[in-house]
């Protein structure tokens, strides 16, 4: 008698789906036209990761200076059964910033999930990734969402059952400012309900040296990572930046406690965009991105003002990340 797949004791087969939410066509448009004609220019940090920048930022991860994916993976690693013990077994995973989704499959091997929701910019990022969880974990259900967390989002809560857990790791909360990132966790503490729970991946304070070092690697993919927002502009909004005549440049602000990232014009130049034109002084910065640096006492105030308890967490053994437990106050 053949076999229905279907019958009890058979395993079942998770699914894989995509959907779109919040990613307006025009807003890139918007946005750099607006950003390029403040006193201070600046391009929103979300526009790094067309397929080029997620392919960058992976490459980023390799580096011997970037510390922050070996050290959340080891401290992933090294505390999995207490975070597990932490988020509970069998409810949704909501990942936040999936990229590669590097980390998120020790997290779903032990969480057990039914359902896997990961939430990315980047459509190219999410469909090799999501591609490569399902062939990994095949029972388990995926809804990729591609949509932008700073808008407000629709995500597939109808499929999502159990506790719900969002996971934000890689410390992409620190390219938020704290008030944008204060809002962002308020709307996951509604996302997750009274009984769910945050996974926040958080970058610590530290020698600004060895900071300093993180965003000026050797081998110059930082640079590459940051001036690639120009070659994205130049190919879809029609832009003519020289990209030879801009040069990256990252420092620690001690005083805001971040590592900005800046493109310095190396001479006075007009730059135009579309129908735009935008002039440079020698030595004039756009700013591309911040990377803000918490204590672990500074990181639950945050928490807290959101409406979150920082109930545990965990470090490397070198005290260089934490990973934040959060559950609702
Ligand atoms: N979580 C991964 C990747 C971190 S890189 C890790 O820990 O290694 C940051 C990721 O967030 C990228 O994949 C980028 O595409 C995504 N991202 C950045 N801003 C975003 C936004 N506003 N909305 C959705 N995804 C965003
Ligand atoms: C994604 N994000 C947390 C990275 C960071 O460290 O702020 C992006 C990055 N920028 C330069 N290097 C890495």
């Amino acid at each position: 008698m053949a076999r229905n797949p279907r019958s009890r004791g058979a395993a079942r087969l998770g699914s894989l789906r995509f959907s779109v939410s919040t990613v307006p066509a025009d807003s890139f448009r918007e946005d750099v036209i607006a950003g390029l004609s403040l006193p201070q220019k600046s391009l929103p940090p979300k526009y790094f990761y067309d397929a080029g920048g997620s392919r960058l930022f992976e490459a980023i991860c390799r580096l011997k200076e970037y510390y922050p994916t070996r050290a959340e993976l080891a401290l992933t690693r090294r505390h999995i059964g207490a975070i597990a013990r932490f988020a509970g077994v069998g409810g949704t995973l909501i990942e936040y910033g999936s990229g590669a989704s590097t980390k998120s499959p020790l997290l779903i091997g032990a969480l057990r999930p039914t359902a896997y929701i990961p939430v990315d910019i980047s459509d190219a990022a999410l469909r090799k990734t999501s591609a490569k969880l399902r062939r990994r974990f095949t029972r388990l259900d995926i809804l990729a969402v591609h949509g932008d967390f700073s808008q407000p989002l629709k995500i597939p809560m109808a499929q999502a059952k159990g506790r719900r857990v969002v996971y934000f790791p890689g410390s992409t909360i620190g390219n938020l400012t704290p008030e944008e990132a204060q809002a962002f966790l308020r709307t996951t503490r509604g996302q997750v309900g009274p009984k769910g729970a945050m996974l926040v991946g958080v970058d610590l304070k530290k020698d600004a040296n060895l900071l300093h070092a993180a965003y000026n690697d050797a081998k110059g993919v930082t640079a590459a990572f940051n001036l690639n927002l120009l070659a994205r502009i130049n190919r879809e909004l029609r832009g003519d930046f020289r990209l030879r005549q801009f040069r990256h440049y990252a420092f620690y602000n001690a005083a805001l406690g971040r590592i900005e990232m800046h493109l310095v014009s190396l001479k006075a130049q007009t730059v135009n965009v579309g129908n735009h034109r935008f002039a440079f002084d020698t030595g004039e910065s756009i700013h591309t991105e911040n990377s803000y640096k918490y204590s672990i006492d500074g990181f639950r105030a945050l928490a807290a003002s959101a409406g979150f308890r920082g109930e545990k967490v965990w470090l490397d053994p070198r005290g260089m990340f934490s990973l934040h437990g959060l559950t609702a106050i």
